[in-house]
């Protein structure tokens, strides 16, 4: 970090709490379709000056987001040391990874929306830790303690129209997740002025110009074995099905509230 970033990270962090989640999320709206809340911590500050500092025109330095809640906060349907090993050691990975892979493409100023837009470019590093980075980002706000259940009124007609009925969505989610062959991701994304199910291989996303399906991800699950198996082992639905107790469905709206306004 140069000493101009880190003065201005400095400025940012000593900033009172509301005065700096209105930076954080007027930021985010320039450089997350989705909304993407990253702290952890009771004041609600973020340390992650990808989202502080949209399209500086600086090199950024990607940090691990905290979790926004405990490791054991979501058992017994996900287990504490799967979320422990899989956001300290996988994500924190990815994160390292991306920032190196970044630096060595000469793109380490480059907005991230603007590297999936054109990861077709980059070398592969950029792709699998880009999408590490940001997809696990992304899967961590899609949980939440006091998820499960159903999506609000507004979010659930606009699935029972473009799915039928809200089990019908589901089952086509989870069957996704399902047969996602090896390592990937399944999703729902607002792409074409509907919703609609996809799934992507290893770390690809449907932000990124390689996607089979593009659109605004609403909702996604983590189907890598490292999401599940030390309590599922091979049992990839049991986990699936244990997933949706724990959806964020007020997350997903807020996501689909941005991608309709976009
Ligand atoms: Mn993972």
């Amino acid at each position: 970090m140069n000493k101009r970033e880190f003065l201005k990270k400095s400025a940012l962090l000593t900033l009172g709490g509301v005065a700096a989640s209105n930076i954080i999320a007027k930021a985010s709206i320039i450089s997350n379709p989705v909304d993407v809340k990253l702290s952890g911590n009771a004041s609600g500050m973020t340390t992650n000056p990808s989202i502080l500092l949209p399209g500086s025109g600086e090199p950024k330095e990607y940090t691990l987001p905290e979790l926004p809640y405990a490791y054991n906060a979501l058992e017994p349907h996900i287990d504490a040391m799967t979320m422990e090993i899989h956001h300290d050691k996988h994500h924190a990975a990815y994160t390292k990874n991306f920032n190196a892979a970044i630096k060595d493409a000469g793109i380490a100023d480059m907005d991230i929306m603007d590297i999936f837009k054109n990861v077709s470019k980059y070398p592969a590093g950029v792709k699998n830790n880009g999408g590490g980075y940001y997809n696990h980002m992304l899967f961590w706000n899609a949980m939440s303690p006091n998820g499960g259940g159903m999506p609000k009124e507004m979010l659930m007609k606009e699935i029972e129209k473009s799915f039928g009925t809200f089990d019908s969505f589901k089952e086509k989610f989870s069957t996704a997740a399902a047969t996602r062959f090896g390592s990937g991701w399944a999703w729902l994304v607002y792409s074409d002025g509907k919703l609609v199910v996809t799934s992507t291989p290893n770390q690809d996303n449907p932000l990124m110009d390689i996607a089979e399906v593009k659109g605004h991800p609403l909702l996604l699950i983590d189907v890598w074995e490292h999401a599940y198996y030390l309590k599922y082992q091979n049992r990839r639905p049991d986990y699936i099905a244990a997933f949706w107790n724990v959806i964020n469905w007020d997350w997903v709206m807020e996501n689909y509230h941005r991608a309709m306004g976009m």
